[in-house]
Protein backbone atom coordinates (compact mmCIF):
# COMPACT_ATOMS: atom_id res chain seq x y z
CA UNK A 1 0.00 0.00 0.00
CA UNK A 2 1.55 3.31 -0.81
CA UNK A 3 1.70 5.97 1.04
CA UNK A 4 -0.68 8.36 -0.32
CA UNK A 5 -3.42 5.67 0.06
CA UNK A 6 -2.67 4.82 3.42
CA UNK A 7 -3.47 8.25 4.68
CA UNK A 8 -6.37 8.49 2.49
CA UNK A 9 -7.45 5.07 4.48
CA UNK A 10 -7.17 7.01 7.63
CA UNK A 11 -8.87 10.11 6.87
CA UNK A 12 -11.76 8.10 5.65
CA UNK A 13 -12.30 6.49 9.03
CA UNK A 14 -11.70 9.97 10.30
CA UNK A 15 -14.31 11.70 8.52
CA UNK A 16 -16.77 8.77 8.87
CA UNK A 17 -16.04 9.18 12.23
CA UNK A 18 -17.45 12.97 13.03
CA UNK A 19 -20.20 12.65 10.22
CA UNK A 20 -21.01 10.08 12.84
CA UNK A 21 -20.54 12.13 15.58
CA UNK A 22 -22.96 14.71 13.81
CA UNK A 23 -19.77 17.47 12.61
CA UNK A 24 -21.54 19.87 10.17
CA UNK A 25 -18.46 20.34 8.81
CA UNK A 26 -17.17 16.74 8.52
CA UNK A 27 -20.81 16.92 6.68
CA UNK A 28 -20.26 19.20 3.90
CA UNK A 29 -17.03 18.13 3.18
CA UNK A 30 -18.46 14.62 2.86
CA UNK A 31 -21.59 15.53 0.89
CA UNK A 32 -18.22 17.75 -1.67
CA UNK A 33 -17.07 14.25 -1.60
CA UNK A 34 -19.92 12.58 -3.25
CA UNK A 35 -20.75 15.50 -5.63
CA UNK A 36 -17.11 15.62 -7.04
CA UNK A 37 -17.28 11.55 -7.59
CA UNK A 38 -14.67 10.81 -5.22
CA UNK A 39 -13.64 7.41 -4.32
CA UNK A 40 -12.95 8.83 -0.69
CA UNK A 41 -16.74 9.59 -0.76
CA UNK A 42 -17.95 6.38 -1.39
CA UNK A 43 -15.29 5.36 1.08
CA UNK A 44 -16.85 6.94 3.48
CA UNK A 45 -20.21 6.29 2.53
CA UNK A 46 -19.91 2.53 3.38
CA UNK A 47 -18.26 3.16 6.43
CA UNK A 48 -21.73 4.74 8.17
CA UNK A 49 -24.08 2.37 7.21
CA UNK A 50 -25.00 1.03 10.98
CA UNK A 51 -28.21 -0.15 12.56
CA UNK A 52 -31.31 1.09 10.88
CA UNK A 53 -31.45 5.42 11.32
CA UNK A 54 -35.33 7.03 11.49
CA UNK A 55 -35.47 10.08 9.72
CA UNK A 56 -37.97 11.74 8.22
CA UNK A 57 -37.33 12.74 4.73
CA UNK A 58 -39.96 15.32 3.46
CA UNK A 59 -39.76 16.04 -0.45
CA UNK A 60 -40.86 19.01 -1.00
CA UNK A 61 -42.01 19.51 -4.53
CA UNK A 62 -43.60 22.19 -7.19
CA UNK A 63 -43.25 24.72 -9.45
CA UNK A 64 -40.24 27.21 -9.36
CA UNK A 65 -42.37 30.06 -6.31
CA UNK A 66 -44.91 28.00 -5.62
CA UNK A 67 -43.28 29.09 -2.15
CA UNK A 68 -41.78 25.32 -0.91
CA UNK A 69 -38.49 27.33 0.55
CA UNK A 70 -40.70 29.34 2.15
CA UNK A 71 -42.93 26.85 3.46
CA UNK A 72 -39.91 24.75 4.65
CA UNK A 73 -38.44 27.72 6.31
CA UNK A 74 -41.30 27.79 8.43
CA UNK A 75 -41.63 24.01 8.92
CA UNK A 76 -38.20 23.94 9.86
CA UNK A 77 -39.13 26.45 12.79
CA UNK A 78 -42.00 24.45 14.10
CA UNK A 79 -39.70 21.15 14.01
CA UNK A 80 -36.69 23.33 15.66
CA UNK A 81 -39.09 24.24 18.70
CA UNK A 82 -40.25 20.13 18.80
CA UNK A 83 -36.52 20.22 19.53
CA UNK A 84 -35.25 18.58 16.12
CA UNK A 85 -32.08 18.92 14.13
CA UNK A 86 -33.01 19.53 11.14
CA UNK A 87 -31.59 19.50 7.31
CA UNK A 88 -32.29 21.27 3.97
CA UNK A 89 -31.20 19.75 0.63
CA UNK A 90 -31.87 22.37 -2.42
CA UNK A 91 -31.92 20.72 -5.55
CA UNK A 92 -30.91 23.23 -8.16
CA UNK A 93 -32.33 21.81 -11.52
CA UNK A 94 -32.04 24.97 -12.88
CA UNK A 95 -29.30 26.62 -15.17
CA UNK A 96 -26.67 28.25 -13.71
CA UNK A 97 -27.53 31.17 -15.13
CA UNK A 98 -30.34 31.70 -12.58
CA UNK A 99 -28.62 30.84 -9.54
CA UNK A 100 -30.00 33.46 -8.18
CA UNK A 101 -33.20 31.13 -7.06
CA UNK A 102 -30.35 29.34 -5.03
CA UNK A 103 -29.35 32.94 -3.20
CA UNK A 104 -32.91 33.87 -2.52
CA UNK A 105 -33.07 30.70 -0.58
CA UNK A 106 -29.97 31.40 0.96
CA UNK A 107 -31.26 35.21 2.24
CA UNK A 108 -34.90 33.19 3.35
CA UNK A 109 -32.92 30.95 5.39
CA UNK A 110 -30.28 33.08 7.26
CA UNK A 111 -31.88 33.20 10.41
CA UNK A 112 -31.23 29.15 10.26
CA UNK A 113 -27.94 29.46 9.72
CA UNK A 114 -27.09 30.60 13.20
CA UNK A 115 -28.67 27.69 14.42
CA UNK A 116 -26.20 24.67 14.63
CA UNK A 117 -28.98 22.60 15.02
CA UNK A 118 -29.76 23.12 11.19
CA UNK A 119 -28.21 22.06 8.08
CA UNK A 120 -28.75 23.53 4.67
CA UNK A 121 -27.06 22.22 1.41
CA UNK A 122 -27.72 23.43 -1.85
CA UNK A 123 -26.64 20.68 -4.52
CA UNK A 124 -26.49 20.99 -8.30
CA UNK A 125 -28.09 18.58 -10.85
CA UNK A 126 -25.01 18.71 -13.45
CA UNK A 127 -27.20 18.11 -15.50
CA UNK A 128 -28.66 14.59 -14.64
CA UNK A 129 -32.18 13.90 -15.91
CA UNK A 130 -35.04 14.00 -13.32
CA UNK A 131 -35.54 16.33 -10.77
CA UNK A 132 -33.34 14.44 -7.63
CA UNK A 133 -29.60 13.12 -8.60
CA UNK A 134 -28.31 10.40 -7.31
CA UNK A 135 -25.60 12.57 -5.07
CA UNK A 136 -29.10 13.86 -3.60
CA UNK A 137 -29.58 10.35 -2.53
CA UNK A 138 -26.30 9.99 -0.97
CA UNK A 139 -26.29 13.37 0.40
CA UNK A 140 -29.98 12.21 2.41
CA UNK A 141 -28.10 9.30 3.65
CA UNK A 142 -25.05 11.16 5.54
CA UNK A 143 -27.33 13.70 7.12
CA UNK A 144 -29.45 10.50 8.12
CA UNK A 145 -25.84 8.84 9.71
CA UNK A 146 -25.14 12.42 11.16
CA UNK A 147 -27.85 12.60 13.51
CA UNK A 148 -31.01 14.94 11.83
CA UNK A 149 -33.95 13.52 12.46
CA UNK A 150 -35.79 15.69 10.27
CA UNK A 151 -34.42 16.19 6.65
CA UNK A 152 -36.12 18.27 3.81
CA UNK A 153 -35.15 17.87 -0.18
CA UNK A 154 -36.47 20.75 -2.13
CA UNK A 155 -36.94 19.72 -6.24
CA UNK A 156 -38.18 21.69 -8.63
CA UNK A 157 -41.33 20.27 -10.70
CA UNK A 158 -44.82 18.99 -10.65
CA UNK A 159 -45.03 15.45 -12.65
CA UNK A 160 -42.51 12.84 -13.16
CA UNK A 161 -39.60 14.71 -11.61
CA UNK A 162 -40.42 13.82 -8.72
CA UNK A 163 -40.53 10.29 -9.32
CA UNK A 164 -37.02 10.28 -8.43
CA UNK A 165 -37.95 11.95 -4.67
CA UNK A 166 -40.90 9.57 -3.97
CA UNK A 167 -37.91 6.29 -3.64
CA UNK A 168 -36.22 8.26 -1.02
CA UNK A 169 -38.84 10.68 0.47
CA UNK A 170 -41.14 8.97 3.65
CA UNK A 171 -43.49 11.44 2.90
CA UNK A 172 -43.97 14.04 -0.25
CA UNK A 173 -45.65 17.00 -0.24
CA UNK A 174 -46.36 19.04 -3.55
CA UNK A 175 -46.94 22.66 -3.51
CA UNK A 176 -49.64 24.48 -5.97
CA UNK A 177 -50.08 28.44 -5.85
CA UNK A 178 -52.50 30.75 -7.96
CA UNK A 179 -51.22 32.94 -10.52
CA UNK A 180 -47.84 31.27 -11.63
CA UNK A 181 -49.70 29.67 -15.28
CA UNK A 182 -49.21 26.48 -14.16
CA UNK A 183 -51.95 24.20 -15.36
CA UNK A 184 -54.30 22.67 -13.16
CA UNK A 185 -55.89 20.00 -15.53
CA UNK A 186 -51.45 18.67 -16.34
CA UNK A 187 -50.61 18.94 -12.77
CA UNK A 188 -53.28 16.10 -11.93
CA UNK A 189 -52.01 13.10 -13.62
CA UNK A 190 -48.83 13.59 -11.72
CA UNK A 191 -50.41 14.71 -8.66
CA UNK A 192 -52.21 11.29 -8.59
CA UNK A 193 -48.72 9.64 -9.27
CA UNK A 194 -46.80 11.15 -6.23
CA UNK A 195 -48.33 13.36 -4.10
CA UNK A 196 -49.60 12.14 -0.60
CA UNK A 197 -50.30 15.83 0.58
CA UNK A 198 -50.57 18.64 -1.36
CA UNK A 199 -50.57 22.39 -0.26
CA UNK A 200 -52.37 25.44 -1.84
CA UNK A 201 -50.19 27.76 -0.72
CA UNK A 202 -50.63 31.73 -1.55
CA UNK A 203 -53.85 31.19 -0.02
CA UNK A 204 -53.93 35.17 0.41
CA UNK A 205 -53.96 35.45 -3.42
CA UNK A 206 -57.17 35.24 -5.66
CA UNK A 207 -57.55 31.88 -7.34
CA UNK A 208 -56.61 30.00 -4.27
CA UNK A 209 -60.01 29.09 -3.72
CA UNK A 210 -60.78 27.73 -6.84
CA UNK A 211 -57.81 26.01 -7.48
CA UNK A 212 -58.39 23.65 -3.45
CA UNK A 213 -61.62 22.89 -4.94
CA UNK A 214 -60.18 21.53 -8.12
CA UNK A 215 -57.77 19.30 -6.66
CA UNK A 216 -60.04 18.74 -3.60
CA UNK A 217 -61.45 15.28 -5.42
CA UNK A 218 -57.79 14.52 -7.01
CA UNK A 219 -55.42 14.04 -3.90
CA UNK A 220 -55.23 12.60 -1.26
CA UNK A 221 -54.90 15.27 1.72
CA UNK A 222 -54.73 18.81 1.03
CA UNK A 223 -53.81 22.04 2.94
CA UNK A 224 -53.96 25.84 2.64
CA UNK A 225 -51.08 27.87 3.82
CA UNK A 226 -50.12 31.49 3.70
CA UNK A 227 -46.29 30.81 3.96
CA UNK A 228 -45.47 34.33 4.57
CA UNK A 229 -47.59 34.47 7.58
CA UNK A 230 -47.18 31.02 8.67
CA UNK A 231 -50.61 30.18 8.06
CA UNK A 232 -52.01 26.36 7.94
CA UNK A 233 -48.02 25.59 8.84
CA UNK A 234 -49.87 23.43 12.48
CA UNK A 235 -52.26 21.95 10.08
CA UNK A 236 -49.40 21.22 7.48
CA UNK A 237 -46.91 19.38 10.04
CA UNK A 238 -50.34 17.52 11.81
CA UNK A 239 -50.65 16.05 8.13
CA UNK A 240 -47.10 15.62 7.58
CA UNK A 241 -47.62 13.50 11.11
CA UNK A 242 -50.44 11.68 10.32
CA UNK A 243 -48.49 10.42 6.92
CA UNK A 244 -45.52 9.40 8.52
CA UNK A 245 -48.17 7.23 11.53
CA UNK A 246 -49.29 5.41 8.09
CA UNK A 247 -45.85 4.99 6.97
CA UNK A 248 -44.86 3.14 10.10
CA UNK A 249 -47.80 1.30 10.40
CA UNK A 250 -47.45 -0.05 7.31
CA UNK A 251 -43.53 -0.79 7.83
CA UNK A 252 -42.49 0.68 4.66
CA UNK A 253 -39.42 2.27 6.70
CA UNK A 254 -36.48 0.65 7.40
N1 LIG B 1 -48.51 36.26 -1.25
C1 LIG B 1 -47.77 35.22 -0.88
N2 LIG B 1 -46.50 35.11 -1.32
C2 LIG B 1 -45.78 34.04 -0.94
C3 LIG B 1 -46.31 33.02 -0.11
N3 LIG B 1 -45.37 32.09 0.08
C4 LIG B 1 -44.28 32.49 -0.59
N4 LIG B 1 -44.51 33.67 -1.21
C5 LIG B 1 -43.57 34.43 -2.04
O1 LIG B 1 -43.41 33.75 -3.27
C6 LIG B 1 -42.08 33.89 -3.76
C7 LIG B 1 -41.48 32.53 -4.07
O2 LIG B 1 -41.30 31.84 -2.85
P1 LIG B 1 -40.22 30.69 -2.69
O3 LIG B 1 -40.38 30.12 -1.32
O4 LIG B 1 -38.86 31.17 -3.08
O5 LIG B 1 -40.72 29.64 -3.79
P2 LIG B 1 -39.99 28.32 -4.36
O6 LIG B 1 -39.36 28.70 -5.66
O7 LIG B 1 -41.09 27.33 -4.56
O8 LIG B 1 -38.99 27.86 -3.34
C8 LIG B 1 -41.32 34.67 -2.71
O9 LIG B 1 -41.27 36.02 -3.09
C9 LIG B 1 -42.17 34.49 -1.46
O10 LIG B 1 -42.05 35.55 -0.55
C10 LIG B 1 -47.67 33.18 0.34
O11 LIG B 1 -48.23 32.36 1.05
N5 LIG B 1 -48.34 34.29 -0.09
MG1 LIG C 1 -36.93 27.44 -3.48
Amino acid sequence: MSGSSLRDAVDVMALAARVKAGDPRAVSRLISLIENHDVNGTAVLDRLEGPALHAEVIGVTGYPGAGKSTLIDQLASAYRRQGKKVAVVAVDTTSPISGGAILGDRIRMQEHTLDPGVFIRSMATRGTHGGVAGATRDAVRVLEAAGYQVIFVETVGVGQNEVDIVGMASTVVTVVAPGLGDDVQAMKAGLLEVAQIVVVNKADREGAESAAADLKEWVPRLVRTVAVKGEGIPELIEAIAEHQRIVDLQGKRS
